[in-house]
């Protein structure tokens, strides 16, 4: 597979069409990952387990992960300049592709003016505006540094709010590494078996109370058992990081209704899904209104920002107007917003979310045609541009059917996809991402892969 040519970062800034498009050669024989067993070689002697982050360690399929040498478009070459169409798009953030021209351009001329203020700034009430006017639940916003700072803002200011301690969640669900939301997790957590994490007290995961996704009566069972406990159910409408879950008709609806109810607040996770699914999110989507919702991954544009947002007379209890606690020194970094802002801009321009379905649902049509002919037991989740394929029949409503697919199965799909130039998420428990910068031709490309690959294993 080649990588567009003239490989400069200046020639990518220079022409959309070279860094964006290029034509798709097949590898001629499997990789080799020298150079990056090397580099993993090397970090194991300064990195816990050789990376920053678990998800990235290839532990559910074994083997060593491939170090990344540079991501451009829908493309990453890895340290032995091997290049694969990439269904990661570092795990969600690079939904115009990686290194899109405008993004990197408001980054170089905003950092000419500096990289950090620790001072308010123009760009930061220009996101947050953006926000406001693309996501229906959404009339203030704090900016902080990822997924994981906005989800533990999230729920120290719906306790705050509320004056409640319980937090109701659900089974598979991931919501960055906060104490109160690594019980019975998702993503990297599960994927290495360990949904409940070390180091939690036992007195603090007491206070979270995890229930399966997509069943109504547990949600209700446990406002019955703590009356006027519980301050927030935090949900991802669209859970992605157990594979994709999808919510039955009526459940997130039901979640609002029963908060309502029980005066709890409603709590969406769009991290994932957030100026992913539509411009307003799942919320828009689904047609559902939390009460807080927060960001993460496509609002910084690739780098480190996450946001929490909501109805002012809530977000008005965090500091300095109320008294919830939360700050950060690096919070809305002028680099992270003029990124966040210069990305959502080209998804409007774009008109990306169009396009993105159209993409995903070539890559749905093809999948589908490949289980069809290669009798393949396995199901298949789309919405939009974020897909999941699961070995098993079962149709999977929960993280018990998740379960059920077949990891050994999950691992040769994998394995077959990388060595011909295909780059899924390394675990069965997480999504893939379409980016505006893959091809109709790329997806052609990756549905050839697909299929030989199950034919291989069926
Ligand atoms: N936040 C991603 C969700 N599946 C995983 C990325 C990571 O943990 O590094």
């Amino acid at each position: 597979m080649a990588f567009p040519s003239s490989p400069t970062a200046a020639s990518y800034l220079l022409s959309r069409d070279n860094a964006f498009v290029s034509p798709i050669a097949a590898l001629s024989s499997t990789p080799t990952r020298a150079e990056s067993h090397r580099l993993f070689e090397e970090a194991l002697r300064y990195i816990p387990g050789g990376v920053n982050s678990p998800v990235r360690a290839f532990r559910a399929v074994g083997g060593d992960p491939f170090f990344a040498r540079r991501a451009l478009g829908a493309r990453v070459e890895d340290a032995d300049r091997n290049v694969y169409i990439d269904y990661v798009c570092s795990w969600g953030p690079s939904i115009l592709g990686h290194a899109h021209p405008e993004v990197v351009r408001a980054v170089q001329e905003t950092a000419l003016g500096g990289l950090s203020f620790g001072i308010p700034h123009g760009g930061e009430a220009e996101l947050a505006r953006k926000v406001r006017e693309w996501v229906p639940g959404v009339e203030r916003v704090r900016m902080v540094n990822s997924g994981t700072e906005a989800t533990m803002t999230a729920i120290r200011l719906a306790r705050g709010f509320t004056r409640r301690d319980k937090i109701i969640k659900f089974e598979g669900c991931y919501h960055g590494h906060v104490d109160s939301l690594l019980v019975k997790a998702g993503s990297g957590a599960l994927t290495l078996g360990q949904p409940d994490s070390a180091g939690i007290p036992a007195a603090l995961a007491s206070l979270t109370i995890a229930v399966p996704f997509n069943d109504l009566a547990a949600v209700e069972a446990a406002f019955k058992a703590n009356p006027h406990e519980v301050a927030a159910v935090i949900v991802e409408p669209l859970p992605a990081n157990a594979g994709i879950l999808p919510p039955r008709e009526g459940f997130l609806q039901g979640l609002r209704q029963l908060c309502t109810e029980h005066g709890a607040l409603l709590i969406f996770d769009e991290v994932m899904t957030g100026f992913r699914l539509a411009k307003g999110g799942a919320q828009q989507l689904f047609g559902v209104r939390p009460d807080l919702s927060t960001f993460g991954k496509v609002i910084g544009g690739g780098l480190p920002v996450g946001a929490i947002g909501g109805r002012n007379y809530i977000m008005e209890h965090l500091a300095p107007t109320g008294p919830v606690y939360q700050a950060g020194t690096l919070s809305g970094n002028p680099l992270a917003m003029a990124a966040g802002l210069a990305q959502l801009r080209v998804l409007e321009r774009e008109n990306g979310f169009a396009k993105l379905e159209t993409l995903g649902a070539q890559l749905e049509a093809g999948v589908r045609e490949a289980l069809r002919s290669t009798g393949a037991p396995c199901s298949f989740y789309r919405y939009g541009s974020m897909f999941c394929l699961y070995f098993t029949t079962q149709p999977v409503w929960s993280l018990g059917d998740a379960k059920t697919s077949d990891l050994a199965k999950f691992t040769q799909f994998f394995w077959h996809l990388l060595d011909n130039g295909v780059y899924i998420a390394p675990s069965q428990f997480e999504a893939g991402f379409i980016s505006l910068a893959h091809t109709e031709e790329d997806i052609e490309a990756t549905v050839a892969a697909m299929a030989a690959a199950l034919r291989e294993m069926y």
